[in-house]
């Protein structure tokens, strides 16, 4: 049997990292750890390829070779995720389908000959057992969670690992919390099911092996969700593991209530995480009432990010416009939280309402429910009727994203940011392309940019006070580049 796993494209968002990953001459983020997961769940003797279509193209002969295309997407990549379907159906090949943007709307795809939704470690061997006999269904789902002890490492030799910046890796899946606009728990879960500390190291050795030394993003929900096992198993390990490695620097995503703990911090830091995505969502107290953000109440959000910041974890941040609550001065209040608390990367976006979460129930019972969701929480689209109304709403997130991208604002950010961040001690892999990524940074925003003052400024401020951090500020300054582009023009 030939399988052909394709992967649609990203359009330009906010996560496509498309305008920085330029500098660095890379094509995508990462490789598409769904389908190579999937790959390796398939009977060893197939023969199996994979197509990113964010990284190369999808030719007739590939179609050709291929018994079957299987095909895995989010909701945002939707569109091209329809056009590669109705591409396999004219050249009749057959498609099966799954991931997330199938697992919430299998029923809008007529064209897909086989749905296996849900995690595929339950719903794939059914699909192969009855394929294997003649009598494969329409759709395999499941309401059960399975244990991902069982679950075989992905097959990253299919990737050209070449094209990506970055490789996912996963932990853990689930989330012990309960905000009602997300749907992580609908999709998998409030009990966090881990992989064993074995399982992680032997993924990251075979990665290793392949000459990878770039980061490492572990895609858990919330790699803290289980806070003792992650302690005492998987931490020490990774320190272990870290002990004789060059480069690959983690990161993850994590809730708040980090910040709480000096011994955990103390761990991931030595363990090499230098980065973590956080759901800040908003400084307004009663908001986050509203979505059951418990883990957010009663603290001091700043603090608790310097915190973060101070242990060497440079914090993304998640933000939400348009709760109930909100009123006209939560768009001001928003940019001083982010300003203030050196949030860099800070996604900011109107509340939506995915289907199956209990804020979607909530907004159907009150008929406040309109459109679909386009998957891009940064292009100020909506599927529901704010509080304060759509307009009002809208030109206030306007004005958060105007002035917190503005060169000014985002620079201030960077140094609030580096001033207070303590690098943890990662050896440093120097790839020939960062040389590169430097030179192209000095031409496009140092000479011909319209943020050249202030990238200059940056330049001179880390090379004299802060040099370790050069790298890192550079960075910074390249992804500012970005968030401009995306956010001044993408905007629906
Ligand atoms: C990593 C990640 C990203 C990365 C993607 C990098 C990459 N190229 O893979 C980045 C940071 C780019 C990203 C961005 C976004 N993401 Co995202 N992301 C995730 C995350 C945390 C992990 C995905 C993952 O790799 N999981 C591990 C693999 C093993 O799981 P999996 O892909 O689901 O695959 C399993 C099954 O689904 C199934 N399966 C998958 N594909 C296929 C295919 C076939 C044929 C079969 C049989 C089975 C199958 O089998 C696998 C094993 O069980 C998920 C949350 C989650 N835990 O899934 C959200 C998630 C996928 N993201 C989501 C969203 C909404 C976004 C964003 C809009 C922003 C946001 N709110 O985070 C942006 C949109 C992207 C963009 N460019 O604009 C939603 C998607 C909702 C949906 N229904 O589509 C999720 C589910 C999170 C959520 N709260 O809802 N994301």
């Amino acid at each position: 049997m030939r399988i052909l796993l394709v992967y649609p494209e990203f359009p330009d968002t906010f996560w496509s990292f498309k305008h920085a990953l330029k500098f660095v001459r890379k094509k995508a983020g990462a490789p598409p750890l769904g389908l190579l997961t999937v790959a390796a769940m398939l009977p060893s003797e197939w023969e199996k390829r994979l197509v990113d279509l964010n990284v190369s193209s999808l030719t007739q002969a590939d179609l050709a070779w291929a018994d079957y295309v299987f095909v895995s997407a989010m909701i945002v990549q939707r569109d091209s995720a329809r056009a590669l379907i109705a591409r396999c159906k004219e050249a009749g090949v057959k498609v099966v389908a799954g991931g997330p943007l199938f697992t919430m709307e299998h029923e809008r795809f007529t064209d897909v000959d086989h749905f296996v939704l849900n995690e595929a470690e339950l719903t794939l061997p059914p699909f192969l057992a009855d394929l294997a006999n003649g009598c494969a269904q329409h759709t395999y789902t499941t309401t059960e969670f399975p244990d991902i002890q069982q679950t075989p490492a992905p097959l990253w030799q299919l990737a050209n690992l070449k094209h990506y910046d970055t490789v996912s890796i996963q932990f853990s899946r689930g989330c012990p919390f309960s905000c009602d606009f997300c749907n992580v728990t609908a999709l998998l879960g409030h009990r966090p099911r881990l992989k064993t500390a074995a399982q992680i190291i032997a993924e990251l050795d075979s990665l290793y092996a392949l000459g990878w030394r770039k980061s490492i993003f572990f895609v858990d929900d919330n790699f803290i969700g289980n806070k003792k096992q992650i302690k005492s198993e998987v931490l020490p390990a990774l320190i272990e593991w870290r002990k004789d490695k060059l480069g690959m620097p983690f990161s993850t995503e994590v809730s708040i209530n980090l910040a709480d703990d000096t011994e955990l911090l103390r761990l991931m830091a030595q363990a090499g995480f230098d980065t973590v995505f956080v759901g800040i969502e908003t400084p307004n107290e009663d908001s986050l009432v509203e979505c059951s953000k418990t883990q957010n109440k009663g603290r001091d959000l700043v603090e608790s990010v310097k915190r973060l910041q101070r242990a060497g974890l440079q914090v993304q941040g998640g933000f939400i416009v348009g709760f109930d609550n909100d009123t006209p001065s939560i768009f001001q209040q928003q940019i001083d939280f982010i300003q203030k608390s050196g949030i860099v990367t800070a996604m900011v976006g109107l509340l939506q309402a995915p289907p199956g979460t209990r804020l979607y129930e909530r907004l159907k019972r009150e008929g406040r429910l309109v459109n679909e969701m386009s998957g891009d929480n940064v292009d100020g689209s909506t599927n529901i009727i704010p509080k304060m109304g759509l307009e009002p709403l809208r030109e206030g997130y306007r004005k958060i994203l105007d002035q917190i991208y503005a060169p000014q604002f985002y620079y201030e950010r960077v140094l609030t940011f580096l001033r207070e961040y303590q690098p943890p001690q990662i050896r440093f892999h120097l790839e020939p392309q960062y040389i590169l990524a430097l030179g192209r940074s000095i031409y496009q925003l140092g000479i011909r940019g319209v943020e050249r003052v202030h990238y200059w400024r940056l330049f001179f401020w880390t090379l004299f006070r802060r040099p370790r951090l050069f790298p890192l500020a550079i960075t910074l300054a390249i992804m500012g580049f970005h968030f401009r582009q995306v956010t001044v023009l993408h905007i629906v």
